[in-house]
């Protein structure tokens, strides 16, 4: 990424600041995903500050545009910790499902999944799949039964065998359509009617850039978000997107998706993340 090493190590070294490097720099920011709005902020305060204040006042707007609710995934530990992926068609959320039942089942944590996706028949097939490769239990229901009743199976289940995790894969639905965002609604209060539900996260394929951005700020309107998994990290060099996303949204990215295999699962470090987009 290093979006700014060339500015930054001009500056170090006492160079000035021609008209060409910011439209550079301009240009390397978008192309990044970082977007519009943040990318002329950034251009027009680096403009204004001293030459050795350039640095500091970059970052500094960089990291007020993070968001500042916690990353960390809530888990409740005395009882069973309930997350919901939700998100639009193709972007990751199956996939993302099952990265969450290694990720769990690696901390020797007891995992049962519910395959709320019954549209297509394919799609109970593939969670049960993943199931089976990582030794979780999967609920599932009829096809084209309601999505509903699986989460409720899964989260009876859950409580009755004191699971600790408990994880609801849905079908992807697009935020305009009211019919399937209800019925998101619905999948929440029949889990909650047994078990709190302590995450809603929602996929982003990173690749999708500004497109996947006003899809989640709009997704999020409609649903109590409380966190952002951010896929096919691998497949985009736009490293700008999760500040982005987190400065259009004020949703904590807390996972990432590098790959297709279960363990491309990468807990999110926002500074980390800052050092990398200014190194
Ligand atoms: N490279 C890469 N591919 C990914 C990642 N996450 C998911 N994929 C791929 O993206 C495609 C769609 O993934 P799914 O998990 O089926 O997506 P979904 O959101 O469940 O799709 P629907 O249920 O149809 O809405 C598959 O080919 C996955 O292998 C990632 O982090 N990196
Ligand atoms: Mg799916």
């Amino acid at each position: 990424m290093a979006l700014f090493s060339k500015l930054f190590n001009k500056l170090r070294g006492g160079a000035a600041i021609a008209a060409a490097d910011w439209e550079e720099l301009e240009h390397n920011l978008i192309e990044s995903d970082l977007g519009a709005a943040l990318t002329e902020e950034i251009i027009a305060l680096a403009k204004k500050a001293k030459a050795e204040d350039i640095e500091s006042a970059i970052l500094a707007t960089l990291s007020s545009h993070l968001a500042t609710a916690s990353r960390e995934l809530q888990i409740a530990g005395e009882r069973v910790t309930s997350i919901i992926v939700v998100g639009v068609n193709g972007t990751g959320k199956t996939t993302s499902v099952a990265k969450l039942m290694k990720y769990f089942k690696d901390q020797s944590h007891s995992v049962i999944v519910a395959a709320a996706d019954t549209f297509r028949a394919a799609a109970i097939d593939q969670i049960q799949t993943w199931g089976e490769r990582i030794g979780v239990p999967v609920v599932v229901g009829k096809f084209e039964g309601d999505p509903a009743s699986v989460a409720f199976d899964g989260i009876k289940r859950a409580t009755s065998e004191n699971a600790e995790i408990f994880i609801v894969d849905t079908a992807g639905r697009l935020h305009t359509k009211s019919g399937l965002m209800d019925e998101l609604s619905k999948i929440r209060r029949v889990v909650e009617k047994v078990s709190p539900i302590d995450e809603v996260l929602l996929v982003v394929d990173a690749t999708t850039g500004q497109n996947g951005i006003t899809q989640a700020r709009l997704f999020a309107e409609s649903v109590a978000v409380t966190g952002i998994i951010l896929t096919k990290m691998d497949g985009s060099a736009k490293g700008g997107i999760a500040l982005a996303i987190e400065a259009q949204t004020g949703i904590p990215v807390k996972l990432i998706g590098v790959g297709e295999s279960a363990a491309d699962l990468q807990i999110f470090d926002a500074d980390a993340y800052l050092q990398g987009l200014i190194a």
